[in-house]
């Protein structure tokens, strides 16, 4: 029997003991899936880690905290939403990872990102271990003293599973500046304490400059890295952006500084499409909508003169490179197939796990250069990074020292990618190198303490 085939009944063999013992969590299935495809080969290559059933250990999560968060409603209403904290893996660092609030959270979902979430802080060099948590509640049309209540009612549980040492938290989907502030106001009153229990805070008091631009900033200097390493650079490209929120928008902006043209955005409800491109003005129009308006979309068609697609995603367009920034599956094959048809050259992952499986073999397939989630969109927890060691030296560094470091850190998650995915006479296969140079950091350190 050849080697492939040999491997593929182990990643079957794999996989079903995975699923047996965590049935209906598709989404946490499809993450460990695209590691494991890559892992198991290597591990069959290198035993220690095959012997010491690292795998095996690492796709279960140290521990889940479920817990209900009752909340009283602007009307008088009760209700009870359902919470959770995964607290994955922290083999390197205390657990650190985002928060997220939809109605789409699920135990699975939130397997699936704290899985992630260990091998892109392992990515970053960064002293980090893996988490993720949050809720099914659904922020959409609630008043700002009905988030205070539901994040104030959170922490009451929260508290007593996190600390700067143990466990910090930060933002993701419907959780940003003001969800923060209400969280950390709440800890600090229940333990009388302040400490860097939470990343993503005001500049008042604790947060660092540049946190809320380094997810997209961080995406955008990824993908330069990627096309500097293939001899073509973002200037002069144009750009598919999907989503409109914390990570697309400073995508967009980082797009612009470099001089890239951006043609999309989008929102749950659909997309726009901007040929003559999202300038200056028109993204801080944008970001005041989404910041501080809550807005929908449409309004930028309307506001500006160009066309909304209802319910669809910006995958059709013309473009060089794509940024998927909003959420899980949503890049599918044929939007891969429409992409590759199209001429993109480049994808570089802001949000976690945006395309499916089917998605990412058309890409490796065509030569297109694919920078996964897991490296592509680091910097965000990287510069939660960078804030704990700020909080912790109790200073504050400058925007230009956080976005230096920030870069640096983009670079270096690029050399090892490289490092571990080089492919003769093919590009660069970043999703395996991700893989390979993220687990191996966690997994010595397994090793390293034995059988625990
Ligand atoms: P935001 O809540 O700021 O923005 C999310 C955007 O995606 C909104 O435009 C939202 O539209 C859209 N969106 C959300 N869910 C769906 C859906 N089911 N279908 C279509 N569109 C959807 O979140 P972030 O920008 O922080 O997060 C975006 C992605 O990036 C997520 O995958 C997150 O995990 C990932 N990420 C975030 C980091 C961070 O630092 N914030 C770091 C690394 C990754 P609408 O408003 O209509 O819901
Ligand atoms: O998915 C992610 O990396 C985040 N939502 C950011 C996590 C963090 O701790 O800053």
């Amino acid at each position: 029997m050849n080697t492939k085939t040999n491997s593929e009944k182990e990643i079957k063999a794999f996989m079903s003991g995975l699923k047996r013992r965590n049935p209906g969590e598709k989404e946490f299935h499809q993450a460990v899936h695209e590691v494991v495809e890559t892992l198991l080969p290597f591990t069959a290559e290198h035993t220690k880690y095959r012997d010491g059933y690292i795998l095996e250990r690492m796709t279960e999560p140290d521990r889940i905290i479920t817990f209900r968060v009752t909340w009283e409603d602007d009307a008088g209403q009760i209700h009870a939403d359902r919470a959770w904290r995964v607290q994955f893996n922290n083999a390197i660092g205390p657990y650190k990872g985002g928060l997220r609030f939809h109605p789409t959270v699920t135990q699975s979902v939130l397997k699936f990102l704290g899985f992630e979430q260990v091998l892109k802080n392992s990515l970053t060099g960064l002293p980090m271990g893996g988490a993720k948590g949050g809720s099914n509640f659904n922020p959409k049309g609630r008043s700002d003293r009905e988030i205070m209540r539901f994040c104030q009612s959170m922490m009451i549980e929260l508290h007593r599973h996190i600390g700067e040492d143990v466990d910090v938290p930060a933002g993701d989907i419907n959780v940003g500046a003001r969800e923060i502030s209400y969280l950390f106001g709440t800890y600090k009153r229940l333990e009388n304490r302040f400490a860097g229990i939470l990343t993503g805070k005001g500049l008042a008091f604790g947060g660092s400059l540049v946190r809320k631009e380094a997810t997209g900033y961080g995406a955008v200097y990824f993908m330069q890295n990627m096309l500097n390493h293939a001899n073509d650079e973002v200037k002069g490209k144009t750009a598919l952006v999907s989503g409109s929120g914390n990570v697309a928008l400073y995508c967009m902006e980082k797009l612009l500084h470099l001089g890239a043209k951006v043609l999309t955005a989008s929102d749950s409800s659909g997309f726009i499409h901007d040929p003559k491109g999202i300038d200056r003005e028109k993204l801080d129009w944008l970001i005041d909508l989404k910041e501080n308006r809550r807005g929908r979309i449409s309004e930028y068609a309307e506001k500006f003169g160009c066309e909304f697609h209802e319910g669809k995603t910006p995958w059709g367009v013309k473009a060089d490179l794509a940024f998927p920034c909003a959420t899980q599956n949503e890049l599918h094959e044929v939007d891969a197939q429409a992409l590759v048809k199209n001429g993109c050259i480049a994808i570089a992952e802001g949000a976690n796990m945006p395309s499916t499986a089917e998605a990412i073999e058309v890409f490796l397939q065509n030569d297109v250069l694919f920078g996964p989630a897991k490296a592509a969109n680091a910097g965000g927890v990287a510069v939660s990074g960078l804030e704990q060691s700020q909080n912790q030296l109790r200073i504050s560094w400058s925007r230009e020292e956080v976005d230096d470091r920030l870069k640096k850190i983009m670079e270096n998650i690029h050399s090892k990618c490289v490092q571990y995915g080089t492919r003769e006479g093919k590009p660069v296969d970043y999703k395996s190198g991700a893989n390979i140079a993220g687990f191996v950091k966690v997994a010595d350190a397994m090793l390293a303490y034995g059988v625990v």
